[in-house]
């Protein structure tokens, strides 16, 4: 164990190879960054008090780093920092994977969780901290001689307005409708596969992925595909005829990979050459059928806990997974990593989801107050999470999701659609799901000039920037909720309890569909 102290690195920023270090002050912080493992976990500045554990715990292998989801004491993947009165910072940043970071009392400490790794350290202004932090990064993991894709395609992505509810003759109608719209990309979201694990058009895609490809290039544009690749749900053939492909524990019981689509889900143990060579045949496939915009999600899955094939780290396993996906997919194809941890996938890929997903709503009462989840889609989760991580954009395209423009369908207000619209150009990061059949022709207009404009930023505090001289403060999406309390932490407990069994999740996905129906129907 290495001891320092910040008076060893006020004045200059440090770098040490060690397994463990710790570093001591003398004053208490009065801010903790936390840093949550991948796209959809919280990061944000907060009390330097633990928070709740969130629930239902079935999803934390989807949501959080489950290995350290029960730790009494502040903690966060690969980097924490503390604010101090006069508003410096202290970060301490592991410059590799299988790293993570606790504050326990006036001690911020590292732990590389297979060995020595490099440490970062800095004090002094947040920016500049976070700039030399993901500097440094950039040396290490971004392969030499690489250059980032110039700048983010225009993306209309179908999840937002469809979600599972896609079928050809729907899509072929928005892509027609869609007009001449400025996107670049046309992607297909969730919905088109016949199971999470079996990658091939189900059966309301009649004519193909090739079809539907040719149509998004005969609209000008790029056609792309969401998968996820490393995850397969119990009930697909790949589960059923591969087992032996999944990842499992020591004991040699199945990981779980969490919950969704009312189903269990579980991991490839992508070290097995045959699934190497299955990933990598897989991308091959999409490429061949004419996609070249890849949304690979649910990556996680990756870098969970578990003896696999190979014996090495895990999330230097999920990264090696990535460099196979990404050598097969080919350097030309435009590759977002979603549901990903975050620091393994830099320099792989050319654009990242750094926050959960957005919705039509705010804020839900059950997933904020009485689940403590601010990992569940919802904008507020969103924003916040988002915001805390745009340091990441000197290495990559940064992906805060997408964008709303049309009113009938949403319940946002139109001041949050703004706050959206304005962290997309902070981004330079553009998307919407929106259908034209729900845009207003006022609506359709703003989408067009959202998509058309570039507009100045200028970032002048944590949470205030300027957009073209207009002042946008997102403080508002940004505090967490109140630390239940009594009755309504009691009663968290109760929604919390039967968040975890199976019938009720079941239940769940079946009244969502229904109302996921009921708003295509709308159309
Ligand atoms: C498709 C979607 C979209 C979306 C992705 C991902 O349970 N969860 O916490 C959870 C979070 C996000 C999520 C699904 C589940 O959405 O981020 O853009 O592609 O999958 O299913």
């Amino acid at each position: 164990m290495t001891n320092i102290h910040l008076n060893e690195i006020q004045s200059r920023s440090k770098i040490i190879t060690v397994r463990e270090l710790t570093i001591q002050f003398d004053e208490k912080p009065v801010k903790y960054y936390r840093h949550g493992w991948q796209s959809w976990s919280l990061a944000a500045w907060t009390d330097p008090t633990p928070i709740p554990v969130q629930m239902p715990a079935i999803f934390h292998p989807l949501q959080v780093d489950a290995q350290h989801v029960y730790k009494k004491y502040l903690n966060g993947s690969w980097l924490g920092a503390v604010e101090f009165a006069d508003g410096n910072i202290l970060l301490l940043g592991a410059l590799a994977t299988d790293a993570h970071v606790h504050l326990i009392e006036n001690q911020l400490s590292g732990h590389g969780e297979a060995g020595e790794i490099e440490w970062f350290m800095a004090y002094g202004q947040e920016n500049l901290v976070f700039a030399e932090y993901a500097q440094q990064l950039g040396n290490r993991l971004v392969p030499q001689g690489k250059t980032i894709k110039s700048s983010a395609p225009r993306v209309w992505c179908s999840w937002y307005s469809l979600y599972y509810e896609i079928d050809e003759p729907i899509l072929r109608k928005v892509f027609n409708e869609l007009g001449d719209m400025p996107f670049d990309v046309l992607q297909i979201d969730d919905g088109w596969q016949v199971d999470v694990g079996d990658w091939e058009a189900n059966k309301k895609f009649p004519s193909g992925m090739m079809a539907l490809a040719d149509k998004i290039k005969s609209t000008g544009r790029r056609a792309g595909l969401w998968l996820a690749p490393l995850i397969a749900t119990k009930s697909s053939k790949l589960f059923r005829e591969h087992n032996d492909w999944f990842l499992r524990d020591e004991t040699g019981r199945l990981v779980s990979a969490g919950f969704n689509w009312g189903e269990r889900l579980y991991a490839l143990d992508t070290t097995h050459p045959v699934v190497t060579s299955w990933l990598a045949a897989l991308m091959r496939q999409v490429r061949a059928w004419g996609f070249d915009y890849l949304k690979l999600d649910f990556l996680y899955a990756g870098a969970l806990k578990g003896k696999r094939y190979k014996d090495m780290p895990r999330e230097a396993a999920y990264r090696e997974s990535l460099g196979v996906m990404r050598e097969a997919m080919g350097a030309d194809a435009f590759f977002l990593t979603c549901g990903t941890p975050i620091i393994p996938a830099i320099g792989l890929c050319d654009a990242i989801r750094i926050g959960p997903d957005v919705s039509y709503f705010w804020e839900a009462y059950r997933d904020a107050h009485l689940l403590y989840n601010p990992t569940i889609p919802g904008t507020r989760n969103a924003i916040r999470t988002t915001l805390h991580r745009l340091w990441l954009k000197p290495l990559l395209h940064i992906d805060p999701d997408v964008a709303y423009f049309e009113s009938k369908e949403n319940q946002l207000s139109h001041d949050e659609r703004i706050l959206l619209r304005d962290l997309a150009q902070i981004c330079e990061f553009k998307a919407t799901s929106d259908l034209p059949q729900w845009l207003s022709k006022g609506e359709f207009e703003e989408l067009r000039s959202f998509l058309n404009r570039n507009p100045i930023i200028k970032r002048a505090g944590r949470y205030i920037f300027h957009i073209d001289g207009r002042i946008v403060d997102f403080t508002s999406a940004v505090s967490l909720p109140k630390v239940p309390k009594g009755l309504t932490a009691l009663w968290g407990k109760c929604v919390g309890w039967l968040g975890d069994r199976y019938f009720i999740l079941r239940l769940y996905k079946i009244l969502n569909l229904g109302k996921l129906r009921k708003r295509r129907s709308n159309l």
